[in-house]
């Protein structure tokens, strides 16, 4: 092939492809790319066929040829363009209409909607959020609520430690239970103080259906001149009456904590039989749940936070939160609270 006719023939194949792209005839997009731009298109082996050209006139032509290409591609893609602006989303392979992928939903662990509840119940009563560290001195966990070294009141609250030293040269531990938050806030305050408190706690026990070796508990606490037995009793049965209903009743039995004086185990009616007639597997046919401690500051916890027991009294309480959890969502086991078992989870939103 001279270089005419090789012009010739790109002529003709642009003015081809020009009416093909024109007319649309039944070719797509696509097709018309394979056709004339493919790597066996027209054009394409038009341009092999460059190599048969003297070599001062195929540089002329083969620039000929790029311009036609260049042409021919922009065209192609305009056209692509419009096919799929006409088609819509449906001709690009996407179905607007199929549902989404499922995106599962979580929602909060039963322990956080129960501590939740509890401390919504105390914001209302005019206490205010309070906080302490989980890895506490012996001097906060015990000494300053009237734990003397060696006291046998210790025993009810063993622990594991850590291997770090507190200012005072003891092993500092993880806390037993909240009542160093107690000490804390009346360090930071001085009286009246009404703060609350949920966190985390640890003890050296065996795990069973009502015991683990780390749980959760709720401390309140409440300081101010002439606080008394009736305040303590008043708060606690307003907040029981707020979480589980205005039909429970509470009942103090007196018990020992070295924190307290006097102090009482705080009982709650049974909510599911409501009489303690029968067989209640929850109350063990007593009628009666036990909920908490609490009892009056101790004259011996109020000087070790600097506050005067002469002018101030208080009254201070304690409470597993599981407990509430196990009641508030019918769950009869504690293990299942930490198994992450979504069949539990799911039932509990
Ligand atoms: C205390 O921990 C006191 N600090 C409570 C207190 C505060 C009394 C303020 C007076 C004034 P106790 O050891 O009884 O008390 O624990 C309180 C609650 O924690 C118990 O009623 C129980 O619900 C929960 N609890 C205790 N041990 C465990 C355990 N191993 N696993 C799960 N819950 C527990």
């Amino acid at each position: 092939m001279n270089a005419t006719e090789w012009k010739e023939k790109l002529s003709a194949i642009r003015d081809s492809f020009s009416v093909s792209i024109t007319n649309r005839s039944a070719e797509n997009p696509e097709a018309l790319e394979l056709r004339f731009l493919g790597r066996k298109g027209e054009l394409a082996l038009l341009l092999r066929d460059l190599k048969d050209i003297p070599l001062e006139e195929r540089k002329a032509l083969g620039a000929l040829g790029n311009s036609a290409k260049a042409e021919m591609e922009a065209r192609l893609s305009e056209l692509k363009a419009a096919a799929g602006r006409a088609a819509g989303p449906a001709a690009s392979g996407i179905d607007l209409t199929l549902p989404g992928l499922p995106c599962p939903k979580g929602s909060l662990h039963p322990l956080t909607i129960t501590m939740n509840r509890l401390a919504e119940g105390f914001l209302k009563l005019g206490f205010t959020m309070s906080d302490g560290p989980l890895v506490e001195d012996d001097y906060h966990n015990f000494e300053a609520l009237n734990f003397p070294p060696f006291h046998p009141a210790r025993d009810m609250q063993d622990t594991f430690y850590v291997d770090a030293k507190d200012a005072a040269g003891k092993d500092m531990l993880l806390r037993t239970h909240t009542s160093p938050v107690q000490i804390r806030s009346m360090e930071k305050q001085e009286p009246p103080i009404r703060v609350f408190h949920t966190g985390r706690v640890f003890r050296s026990e065996a795990v069973d259906a009502s015991h683990s070796f780390t749980f959760h508990q709720i401390e309140g606490l409440y300081v101010d001149k002439g606080v008394s037995m009736a305040d303590l009793k008043w708060t606690v049965d307003t907040f029981m009456k707020d979480l589980f209903g205005t039909g429970v009743k509470t009942r103090f039995n007196p018990s020992y904590f070295p924190f307290v004086e006097p102090g009482a185990e705080v009982d709650m009616s049974c909510i599911f039989c409501k009489s303690g007639a029968g067989r209640c597997h929850v109350c063990k046919g007593t009628g009666w749940l036990e909920m908490m401690g609490a009892g009056l500051v101790h004259p011996n916890v109020l000087k070790a936070c600097r506050y005067d027991p002469a002018k101030w009294s208080g009254f201070a309480f304690g409470a597993g939160i599981e407990r509430f959890a196990m009641l508030l969502f019918g769950i009869h086991d504690m293990r299942m609270l930490y198994e992450n078992d979504l069949r539990v989870l799911k039932q509990v939103q």
